[in-house]
């Protein structure tokens, strides 16, 4: 359930499915005219929305399905889609941006791949008088009216619940128990919090020790390389704390191939909950999964349709997430959406 969303996510996934089903609508509405959209008034000259957004890239299972979700709403909604995939460079996406600011979209959604350097193009955005809405990961500017919202998770909040879930797993442990670190992208808004919660959460139990943290980029290949250093330099590794969960399942190859069950002889913590990190967790190679939601289509042509028509939305549209034990994914595993 939505914190401040008029619809739970799933409630409109299901919606979702049984319009697109209903509609006959195949694939997705996203249009890559790159041509001028129109007379600059509804953006496309015929009265529908037209929503340019810049993703990060392809780099993880969640990002794949966050971007089947926007593609998806904005069927379902009937909003012309441009859609940019930046494939993880920060340039890409401030060359979009600028691309759909002369094309004179309507609205203009992104996922920042960092939380710095976007004040500039961000600028031109507005004075452009398109409004801007941060989707997935946020920016560190200080001018808060170089967009409109945000809508995505509490990624402080998901390392936190991530830390106090080892600090009760361990809390028996009468020696040191040593931590390696999976980050995300660096200078990411995801790979800053979720460091962020869970060393604050872990420092309850001064036991449980992060010997060596490292970025893996959010992929598998990443995940891999970077574990394997992590075992060639460190004899004794308990925990692996990894920020999505592709670099878990990256990492599960490193391990297996150094002769060590994961999830037993390494205990391994994940966060987003996609289909395959659920299917490690229910056979027992992971230990532990913070959700992180990439269902946000729905709620963000909720929220373009409403900044378009100049209507007033929340500052920040978070999503209400869950946590999975080994017990609790296997029991969801045959309806995740995702
Ligand atoms: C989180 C999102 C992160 C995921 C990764 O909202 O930005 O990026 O956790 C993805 O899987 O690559």
């Amino acid at each position: 359930m939505l914190k401040t969303g008029t619809f739970t996510r799933r409630g409109l996934g299901t919606l979702l499915a049984a319009g697109l089903l209903a509609g006959g609508l195949v694939g997705c509405a996203n249009s890559d005219t790159g041509g001028d959209s129109g007379d600059g008034g509804d953006g496309s000259g015929n009265g529908t929305i037209v929503l340019g957004f810049s993703q990060v890239g392809a780099e993880s299972g969640w990002r794949t399905a966050n971007t089947t979700s926007v593609k998806e709403a904005a069927a379902e909604a009937g909003i012309e889609l441009k859609f940019d995939d930046a494939q993880q460079k920060q340039e890409n996406q401030i060359k979009a941006i600028r691309n759909f600011i002369q094309q004179k979209v309507d609205v203009i959604a992104f996922s920042p791949v960092v939380e710095s350097g976007w004040d500039t193009v961000l600028k031109e955005a507005k004075d452009a008088d398109i409004p801007v809405i941060l989707t997935d990961r946020a920016v560190d500017s200080a001018d808060t009216s170089l967009y409109k919202t945000f809508i995505g998770s509490d990624f402080v909040k998901e390392g936190r619940l991530s830390g106090e879930w080892l600090v009760e797993e361990k809390k028996a442990a009468t020696g040191p128990v040593n931590i390696v670190e999976l980050q995300g992208t660096t200078g990411s808004a995801p790979a800053n919090d979720r460091k962020k919660g869970f060393a604050e959460a872990i420092a309850a139990n001064p036991n449980l020790k992060i010997v060596a943290s490292q970025s893996g980029d959010f992929t598998r290949a990443g995940g891999k390389q970077v574990m394997e250093q992590f075992l060639k330099a460190n004899p004794k590794i308990d925990v692996l704390f990894a920020h999505n969960d592709d670099m878990g399942l990256g990492a599960l190859e490193a391990i297996t191939a150094a002769g060590k069950v994961p999830g037993k002889d390494i205990t391994i913590i994940t966060i987003d909950a996609v289909k395959d990190g659920m299917q490690a967790l229910a056979d027992g190679k992971f230990n532990f999964i913070a959700e992180c939601s990439p269902l946000l289509g729905p709620q963000l042509m909720d929220l373009v349709k409403k900044v378009h028509a100049g209507e007033s939305v929340p500052t920040r549209v978070e999503t209400e997430e869950t946590t999975f034990t080994q017990e609790q994914a296997k029991a969801a595993l045959p309806t995740r959406k995702y």
